[in-house]
């Protein structure tokens, strides 16, 4: 089903919401990057384009920030934060609404997205207190060991379309409360929520210095905005020790070994090509909503999206048929549009990439159900496809990478040792999920025999993390991780101190030197 509707100008209502909440007119200019919605392909706004020059600089004050910052107390560093959370509740439906506008995401994920942001400044306040070291038992007499955290420096964060702000946001608000400052370098398809999210930090950095709590160093949150040349800069400079970047393994071959050739620290959120296993045992109808948000929702454009399904021979044909008819009722259109399931993609690019892996997909002998583009909506820059379906004779093809559109792979098997050698089997390794009330498959699947993923369910699907587990993945995902648990430790540096309190002094392992 498709839904066509007449709703206000994309453009008005985005260069609305922009004024609102205070982007100043100094950030466009006649020439620069051209800021598209991909509801409409028309242009909103041109943004002007940072120089290499002017990343450098932005990059020096945020060194300078640092020196100011790092000195700050933790909670009080963490009550800036909490300022930001306040300032993201107040804009989240203008900020939420301009995800929509400009990322193309349905009205409930673009509201969750800062949601997101503000879950993590929660999080992130209380984490200001509890940036704990260990006392570690030590074995010389009158001697004390323990470990003390302090705020590692300049954190550069490179983001991607589909989740335009929300990254940012778990690094940033862990990186101020770990004392670093942050150098933004948002996807060039998105810049306008980038120049959003920094209006809402200066507002919050005004607050605090309102507040009495004394100033917020300039510099502590810059935004550089352009293509590949500029996040370049951030990942050349030696002012910049750690880089967190989310985006495509090949952009994560590209950036890792340039951090690693000067010893910067790479979070590094790359591709996923997420499964799912459907065991003989599964709520058939509980998978089956699992399924679809998971492989439909966001388009298919979530780095944890679903892309491969596993289903038991036993329980094939009462699922698979099912899943095809919801692909086919499922509603696409105006992602401001109420009941509007999936939007469009972001541009004609990922279209293409889209066509390409279904004609591959046929090739090798898959069965598409779905696919193709809805003509007559939003107009001709603007790409609206059907969910694509694939029955797969097996796991070749475009199913051995990921393709970031709505295509779901599916393959029968039949022995639970076979689903999971599959499932492992592929480049990728963020997210995966299985569907089974059997606890024994349940728990292999989570255990070191089970899913080779940063990420393993039961009983829910890939995609949709809460900010309170560390997300990322392994393999060719890149190993970082980020948001909650212990994934802070990245942006602080560790000091192991050793204090002697006696007036002997003697050498660990026993070792004797007397002079
Ligand atoms: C991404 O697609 O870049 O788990 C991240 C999820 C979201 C994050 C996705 N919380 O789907």
């Amino acid at each position: 089903m498709t839904v066509h509707t007449t709703l206000p100008s994309v453009r008005d209502e985005a260069l609305a919401i922009l004024k609102r909440l205070e982007v100043p007119d100094s950030a466009f200019a006649d020439k620069g990057l051209v800021a598209r919605s991909p509801i409409t392909g028309e242009v909103v706004a041109t943004v002007r384009e940072t120089s290499a020059e002017e990343a450098k600089a932005a990059i020096g004050r945020a060194a300078e920030a640092f020196k100011a910052w790092r000195r700050v107390p933790a909670p009080k560093r963490g009550e800036f934060v909490r300022l930001l959370g306040e300032g993201l509740r107040a804009a989240k439906d203008d900020l939420g609404r301009l995800v929509t506008l400009e990322a193309g995401k349905i009205t409930s994920e673009g509201l969750g997205e800062v949601q997101e942001m503000i879950d993590i400044c929660d999080f992130a306040v209380g984490l200001s207190r509890q940036l704990y070291g260990l006392t570690v038992a030590t074995e010389r007499a009158d001697h004390r060991m323990m470990e003390t955290w302090h705020p590692l420096g300049v954190c550069g964060v490179i983001s991607a379309f589909n989740f335009p702000v929300a990254v940012w946001s778990w690094n940033a608000a862990l990186a101020f409360v770990c004392g670093d400052p942050v150098v933004w370098k948002p996807s060039e398809k998105t810049p306008l929520t980038a120049l959003a999210t920094q209006a809402i930090v200066e507002r919050a950095a005004r607050r605090y210095g309102e507040a009495g709590l004394g100033p917020v160093p300039a510099g502590l949150s810059e935004v550089i905005v352009g293509g590949r040349e500029i996040g370049e800069v951030l990942v050349d400079d030696p002012r910049v020790p750690v880089v967190s970047a989310t985006g495509s393994t090949a952009m994560g071959r590209k950036v890792g070994p340039k951090l690693a050739a000067r010893f910067a620290r790479a979070i590094l959120e790359l591709g996923g090509n997420n499964a799912a296993i459907v065991a003989p045992s599964a709520d058939l109808d509980l998978a089956l909503r699992g399924i679809a948000f998971a492989a439909m929702g966001t388009a298919g454009q979530r780095c944890t999206t679903l892309r491969r399904l596993f289903v038991h021979e036993s329980v094939y044909d009462r699922l698979v048929p099912r899943l095809a008819r919801v692909y086919g009722n499922v509603t696409i259109g105006d992602p401001r549009a109420k009941g509007t399931l999936v939007g469009p993609l972001i541009d004609a690019h990922a279209f293409e990439s889209m066509e390409k892996a279904l004609d591959e997909a046929k090739a090798a002998g898959g069965k598409v159900h779905g696919g193709g583009r809805v003509a007559g909506l939003g107009g001709e820059g603007a790409y609206y496809v059907r969910p694509a379906l694939v029955e797969m004779p097996g796991q070749t093809g475009p199913m051995l990478h990921e393709t970031f559109a709505p295509i779901l792979y599916v393959v029968r098997y039949r022995d639970f040792d076979e689903a999971v050698a599959l499932h492992n089997a592929v480049g990728a390794g963020l997210s995966s999920s299985i569907f089974t009330l059997d606890m024994r498959e349940a728990e292999r699947f989570v255990s070191v025999e089970g899913s080779d993923c940063g990420i393993a369910n039961v009983n829910i699907g890939p995609s949709g993390a809460e900010i309170g587990g560390a997300f990322g993945g392994e393999k060719e995902t890149g190993g970082g991780r980020e948001a909650g648990s212990d994934a802070w430790k990245a942006y602080m540096r560790r000091a192991t101190n050793t204090l002697n309190y006696g007036t002997a002094l003697p050498l660990a392992q026993g070792v004797t030197f007397d002079v």
